[in-house]
């Protein structure tokens, strides 16, 4: 099947190819023998805070999937850890039949499987933060027929996925004194709409790379949501509820916002958006170096990528080779170009992906990236530094 021909990106009609690979083309990931890597010169200043993200190295990238303990970790709030034997799912809300199920329960159920690059919507939106992003082959249940079984009603418009973890927010609140201030517990949740909850890739997940879910990655239970952005893949899942009204809570309508400067017929438009589905993106990862024999090896996600492409000190645009030695719908295409022989000094490494409707990875100067005000869905082309010795 020609890699044009399919449908857009999240397709509902994609869940049988999630899993395609191409063992007839086979090629190794893009490593030699012998080969040493080049550290950039623009390497990400330390993260703030105590907290280990786990960020992924890119000059340490040399396999398709991302290892579950060098997998990064974002927690909003706490990190819960929970006991299985206590743990339950509810099914709740404008539901005919209300659920309440086991892990044993959920692993009883038709097991799909799905490589899926997660990437955090604030990946590259902070010069330390360059590495919120992983492969996982991710394997749980479908979540439709679930939905399914336990019969949507009509006006169940919005399913919302509760995670265990919780914080407090301060909110302002309109009251006939004026605005006063109110603090309130909060569970971690993101909510769907039921025509995007249906979507059959979807899946509840326990177990990532086949090992069980690891407790910083959602155990017992997540959400997998291929096509969409790392916030919409709860983690410590504990309640599915259907209900009539959009969620307006803070990882829906206040955070995870993009807020940008648009253009529309001449005029210019603010648009205020809620994070959602990922965004075609590329990154050189690395510089390696054997023999004297030189190459660049990066990623390229966020859709259907079809080409990406290399542009050294400015110059033209290069094609890459797309690595088919193991290959999935919804997971990272791994790139490679080769750089025989540079000059010695400093270079800069920029890559570009395009997707199969013919899309480009926008610029870092393109309006579309220069004008969004908010840190999130930082997809611009990014540019790295190197020196050849
Ligand atoms: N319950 C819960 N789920 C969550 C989050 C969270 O804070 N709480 N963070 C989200 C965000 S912003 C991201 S990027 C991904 C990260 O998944 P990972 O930690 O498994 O890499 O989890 C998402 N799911
Ligand atoms: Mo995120």
């Amino acid at each position: 099947m020609a890699r044009r021909e399919l449908m857009r990106y999240g397709s509902a009609a994609l869940a049988g190819l999630a899993l395609l690979r191409f063992p007839g083309l086979a090629r190794a990931f893009p490593t030699r023998p012998g080969e040493e890597v080049l550290p950039w010169l623009d390497q990400p200043p330390p993260a703030p805070g105590a907290v280990d993200r786990q960020l992924l190295r890119w000059e340490a990238l040399d396999s398709w999937l991302t290892p579950n303990d060098k997998f990064f970790v974002i927690a909003n709030y706490n990190r819960p850890v929970i006991a299985e034997a206590e743990w339950r799912l509810e099914l709740a809300g404008l539901v005919a039949r209300p659920l309440t199920l086991t892990l044993a329960d959920l692993k009883a159920r038709p097991r799909h499987e799905v490589v899926f690059t997660l990437e955090c919507a604030g990946n590259h939106g902070f010069p330390w933060f360059q590495g919120g992003i992983g492969t996982a082959r991710w394997a749980g249940t479908p979540l439709a027929p679930l939905l399914a079984e336990a019969g949507l009603l009509d006006r169940g418009i919005e399913v919302v996925f509760w995670g265990a973890d919780a914080g407090e927010e301060v909110r302002d609140a309109r009251t006939p004194e004026g605005i006063r201030q109110i603090t309130m517990p909060q569970h971690f949740a993101r909510s769907m709409s039921r025509v995007d909850a249906l979507d059959p890739n979807n899946l509840l997940c326990y177990e990532m790379n086949g090992a069980p879910l690891p407790a910083a990655h959602g155990f017992p239970l997540r959400l997998i949501a291929p096509g969409w952005y790392g916030v919409a893949n709860v983690k410590w899942l504990t309640r599915i509820e259907v209900q009539d009204t959009r969620l307006g809570n803070r990882f829906m309508a206040r955070d995870y916002i993009t807020v940008r400067e648009d253009v529309r017929d001449g005029e210019p438009v603010w648009t205020e958006t809620s994070v959602g589905r990922a965004r075609l993106k590329s990154v050189p990862g690395k510089v390696t170096r054997a023999g004297g024999q030189y190459r660049i090896v990066g990623a390229g996600w966020g859709g259907p990528v079809a080409r990406v492409e290399v542009q050294v000190d400015g110059g033209p645009w290069l094609p890459a080779t797309i690595d088919r030695s193991e290959e999935a719908y919804f997971a990272w295409r791994i790139w490679s170009l080769d750089w025989a022989t540079p000059a010695p000094g400093e270079h800069t490494v920029t890559s570009r992906a395009i997707d199969t409707e013919g899309h480009i990875q926008p610029a870092a100067d393109d309006p579309w990236i220069a004008k969004k005000q908010t840190y999130w869905e930082s997809t611009g082309q990014v540019t790295r530094r190197i020196r050849i010795p």
